[in-house]
């Protein structure tokens, strides 16, 4: 048996003996992690925080003490870590490559300790110390190295592949600045830079031993190489070092921990050698900056893309890292290369790293020798491409030009990839011209540009949507023209979330209700939640079912009023909208709900005692430059402030707004949710994720027939689900007759008043001209169609209020909700990819 090999035993608590023996030969030897026990455990730290840290715990800090505490966690995986890799490489099978420009992880500490099932002893550990393990588990920030959705998918996908034991890892950026902090200013968003960095790094292994070189620039030329064959090269003009950084990615406690691989920029040699010859020091080490902005900064638009050449950079930046990694370090030295797909799948999460596909046929060419022939036919077989959009705003396309300067080699292989399929096209449908243009690569209008999509949809083998509608609409609205060329090419991944994070760590309570009703295991056998459906009719589990909710609830009220200073009501209904601030996701059309109901209490029409009490939470982030975004943030703080200070109504309605809306937050606040709004106008939201989160946790939705509603409303059944607003056909309909927001407005009188009232300058100190950028925008533009949908979403907010009443009514829902959502697991989301793209049996 080698080193590590598969029948090293698995640490548990029966593994005897101390874990700081000398250790004998490393060909033997396994590695021991410090003992599972409350004074192994509590020894550990204390060699950490003295002998690594150099601090003694009476001296020691907060700062120091999570420090020691998150190093000594990580410890206990590192014989798991070790051995999963060393597993993997004596046996070599065919990998996932997740290629992410996102992954938002969320807090490390909460997981490590759930995966290795250390929460006791470590907590025990720290008491024994006398220290609080909350204070210091809440000193961890958050690595926010994503936007949204698309980010946190990407940590859920490795979460499960871990759980699986999937061969696979994940590549992607380490932004020294992830999302930006929120704060508001007098209502308005103010954002300040994330340095999650500067308290220390304490999940993260550099390896500057490991840099890679990546290249930008410069021109192509042909050349004579040894065979007398002409052939192209790249002089390219710069160039960076790209240095890995790994994270470990536990699986649930299943002794596997893969790898995430994340790169981060630094300058080369060649700039440190031009900093001495040039003699000119300030120039040189502006040079250095240059280099290393590339991995500075997350940008901050989500669906957005703003088509910004350090975002390009960035892209190329880590998928070229990623690839050489790959190709030089993962695979055997002697691997033929035209077997590629034998090894690796490398699947594009979404189109920012696309240019991994002219980089492959680069480095099969350029740098092994390959023709042009084989390397597509290898190219060919090793990438598949996940969409996560409809809005065309949010399909990236790149300049010729910037791509010409930046990647000159990539440009001509993508020129060539476009002319060979252009080529297929018109042998498909001769003389249909119209069709080459809509399907080329090379868009020529406004600007000559990469449409990075298509190149993605030529190359890929498959091309996902991330939920049923989703992928329907991709394949019959958006590529329609390459449906009908490769109609096999189209499939479906209904997004997943992991219930690790988001049931076990983040609803403590409603898990052991769980496990001490169907039994343990459901947390890697998600759809095992069935077994809870008998129990929605059981007295005693509803009863229960209700305090976990009401004990979130009450948590989250002492959150916010810690956090946020913001006091809530004890009882009311939790309405939560929480997710980027965008037009389409429709915040506004919330935000009209609440003043309506404002409006009937102020005025008499309601009874008082007709008015189920309610709190609204929003959490949203708005891109930094986008304008009606932070505009819409404005108003709902100013209605919040308005509602607050208004005693007519402070007994019945609240809205809260709390800052920098992340994972952590979300993690306090889906579990104490009673209603999830996902009020998308429909057709316009690939997926959705978190309105998986908010059924897993007992949430009942209003929502519109849009992204993964759709299945969850199927699986949780009519009664259970609040469904209002057009149907997608009905929005193309009108979209097509042509819609007039102003007509909605005159002809309903609710409506009017909602929309007088926002109007009138009631909520922004009688001033009407600071409402008047998202009223305006309403009346005579409303792209998202909010006032369309608006009495329908009264009349659906109606019927909760109605079920709400009916307490036993709505918490079987609840458990409903909870116990039809199983196939929601990230698990699941994983086993469909294995199936239909990773692994297909045909
Ligand atoms: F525009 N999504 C996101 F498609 O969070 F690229 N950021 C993005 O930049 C894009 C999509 C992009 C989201 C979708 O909006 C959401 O519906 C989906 O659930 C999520 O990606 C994960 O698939």
């Amino acid at each position: 048996a080698g080193w590590l090999a598969d029948e090293t035993p698995r640490l548990d608590s029966s593994v005897k003996g101390s874990a700081f023996e000398p250790t004998s030969p490393r060909a033997t030897e396994p590695v021991v992690g410090p003992e599972r026990t409350v004074d192994g455990f509590a020894k550990a730290f204390l060699d950490e925080l003295n002998f690594e840290a150099g601090v003694a715990l009476k001296r020691s800090t907060t700062t120091d003490q999570y420090l020691a505490l998150a190093r000594t966690i990580r410890g206990y995986l590192m014989a798991d870590w070790l051995r999963t890799a060393e597993r993997r490489r004596q046996n070599p099978t065919k990998m996932v490559g997740y290629l992410s420009a996102e992954y938002l992880l969320g807090r490390q500490m909460g997981n490590s300790l759930l995966a290795t099932d250390l929460g006791d002893i470590a907590e025990q550990a720290m008491t024994s110390l006398g220290l609080d393990f909350n204070l210091l588990r809440a000193q961890e920030i958050e690595p926010g190295l994503g936007n949204g959705g698309l980010g946190r998918l990407a940590a859920c996908f490795i979460d499960s592949l871990a759980s699986m034991d999937v061969p696979s890892i994940g590549y992607g950026i380490r932004y020294e600045y992830g999302i930006f902090r929120q704060t508001f200013e007098e209502g308005r968003q103010v954002e300040v830079p994330d340095a999650w960095l500067s308290l220390g790094a304490p999940w993260e292994f550099p390896h500057p031993d490991r840099a890679v070189q990546v290249n930008f620039g410069g021109t192509t030329e042909q050349y004579i190489d040894g065979d007398g064959r002409t052939r192209p090269r790249w002089l390219p003009a710069w160039n960076v070092q790209g240095i890995p950084y790994h994270y470990m990615v536990p699986g649930y406690q299943n002794g596997v921990v893969n790898t995430l691989r994340l790169w981060s920029a630094r300058a080369t040699q060649e700039f440190d050698l031009e900093i001495f010859n040039s003699g000119d020091y300030a120039e040189a080490v502006r040079a250095q900056t240059f280099a290393e902005n590339i991995s500075k900064v997350l940008y901050p638009e989500d669906s957005t893309p703003q088509g910004r050449e350090l975002r390009l950079q960035q892209q190329y930046f880590f998928v070229a890292c990623s690839l050489k990694d790959f190709i030089d370090r993962t695979l055997e030295e002697d691997f033929d290369l035209t077997r590629l797909d034998e090894r690796i799948i490398f699947q594009l999460n979404d189109t920012h790293p696309v240019i991994a596909i002219p980089e492959m046929m680069r480095l099969l060419m350029d740098e092994h020798d390959m023709e042009w022939a084989a390397a597509w036919e290898v190219t060919s077989k090793c990438f598949a491409y996940t969409c996560h959009t409809l809005l065309p705003e949010a399909l990236e396309v790149w300049p010729v030009e910037l791509m010409t300067r930046l990647l000159p080699r990539h440009m001509e292989i993508i020129y060539r990839i476009n002319e060979e399929f252009l080529d297929t096209v018109r042998e498909a449908f001769p003389g249909d011209e119209l069709r080459v243009r809509r399907m080329s690569v090379i868009q020529e209008h406004p600007e000559r540009a990469v449409r990075m999509a298509n190149l993605a949809t030529v190359a890929g083998v498959k091309v996902n949507g991330v939920a049923a509608l989703h992928s329907e609409l991709l394949r019959d609205k958006l590529l329609p023209d390459f449906a009908a060329l490769w109609p096999n090419k189209f499939t479906n991944v209904t997004n997943g979330v992991t219930p690790r994070r988001f049931i076990r760590l983040a609803n403590q309570q409603l898990s052991t209700l769980i496990t001490d009703t169907i039994g343990p295991g459901w947390e890697t056998d998600l759809e095992r939640l069935r077994e809870l459906e008998p129990y929605a009719d059981d007295a005693a589990f509803t009863e229960s079912f209700r305090q976990v909710k009401q004990a979130n609830k009450d948590r989250l009220r002492s959150i916010l009023s810690q956090r946020d200073g913001i006091e809530l009501p004890e009882h009311a209904m939790l309405d939560v909208m929480v997710k980027r601030l965008h037009e389409y996701k429709r915040q506004t059309l919330k935000l009209l709900h609440i003043v309506s109901m404002y409006d009937d209490i102020t005025s008499g029409r309601v009874r008082r005692e007709d008015v189920v009490p309610r709190t609204f939470v929003f959490g949203a982030k708005a891109a930094p430059g986008y304008f009606m975004a932070k505009e819409i943030i404005f108003l709902i703080n100013s209605v919040a402030k308005t509602i607050a200070q208004d005693p007519r109504v402070t007994d019945l309605m609240a809205v809260a707004f709390p800052a920098n809306y992340n994972v952590t937050l979300a993690n306090k606040l889906i579990p104490a949710a009673d209603l999830s709004e996902q009020i998308s106008l429909a057709g316009k939201e690939a997926s959705g994720t978190g309105n998986m989160k908010f059924a897993l946790n007992g949430a009942l939705t209003i929502g519109t027939d849009d992204g993964a509603n759709v299945e969850i409303r199927e699986l949780v059944g009519d009664e259970n689900f609040f469904l209002f607003g057009m149907l997608e056909p009905e929005v193309a309909a009108l979209a097509d007759r042509g819609y007039t927001p102003s007509s909605f407005y005159e002809s309903n009188p609710a409506l009017k008043r909602a929309i007088d009232l926002l109007a009138s300058g009631h909520f922004t100190g009688g001033d009407r001209s600071l409402a008047a950028p998202v009223v305006d925008d309403l009346l005579y533009k409303d792209r998202f169609m909010a006032l369309a949908d608006f009495q329908s979403y009264l009349d659906a907010q109606a019927r909760v209020d109605a079920a709400y009443r009916d307490v036993d009514g709505w918490t079987r829902s609840a458990v409903l909700n909870v116990a039809r959502s199983g196939f929601f697991s990230s698990d699941r989301s994983m086993r469909d990819y294995l199936d239909r793209i990773w692994m297909p049996k045909s």
